[in-house]
């Protein structure tokens, strides 16, 4: 077990439905914690430059465009396994393949609208979060 960090966002179309609460309550429950916590509203580059790896795939226009639409909660949590812990409570990227009770198969309402983003290594989680936070943004809790 290892203490870590990773980048999570609560996408617009959980910040729309009102689902911020809903989604940080699952992460805390699952014993994850806030260190770092801010609304934001992706310019075009941002989600271009946050989704780079995808820029390739053929929904990468659409994606951007969706991440653009409406603000979003980018979340630093901590925790032991924080990387592999996030990536259970949100579930599969496709609700309809995402296991019961996870946050995508309760919440999402597409494989775009997929309600949460968390980072998918250590090594990920780390750029992701330098992509958002600045170190004086962000309070250890452990
Ligand atoms: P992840 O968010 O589960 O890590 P990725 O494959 O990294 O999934 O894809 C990033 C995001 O791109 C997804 O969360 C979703 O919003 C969107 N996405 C992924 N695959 C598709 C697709 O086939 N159609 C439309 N959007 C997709
Ligand atoms: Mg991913």
């Amino acid at each position: 077990m290892a203490l870590e960090r990773t980048l999570s966002i609560v996408k617009p179309d959980g910040v729309t439905r009102n689902l911020i609460g809903e989604v940080v309550r699952r992460l805390e429950r699952a014993g994850l914690k806030v260190v770092g916590s801010r609304m934001i509203r992706l310019s075009k580059g941002d989600a271009e430059g946050f989704y780079a790896v995808h820029r390739e795939r053929p929904f990468f226009n659409d994606l951007v465009r969706y991440m653009t639409s409406g603000p979003v909660v980018v979340q630093v949590l901590e925790g032991e396994n924080a990387v592999a812990k996030n990536r259970e409570v949100m579930g599969a990227t496709d609700p309809k393949k995402a296991a019961p009770g996870t946050i995508r198969a309760d919440l999402a309402e597409s494989i775009e609208a997929n309600t949460v983003h968390g980072s998918d290594s250590v090594d990920n989680a780390k750029v992701e979060i330098d992509y958002f936070f600045k170190a004086a943004d962000i309070c250890p809790r452990s």
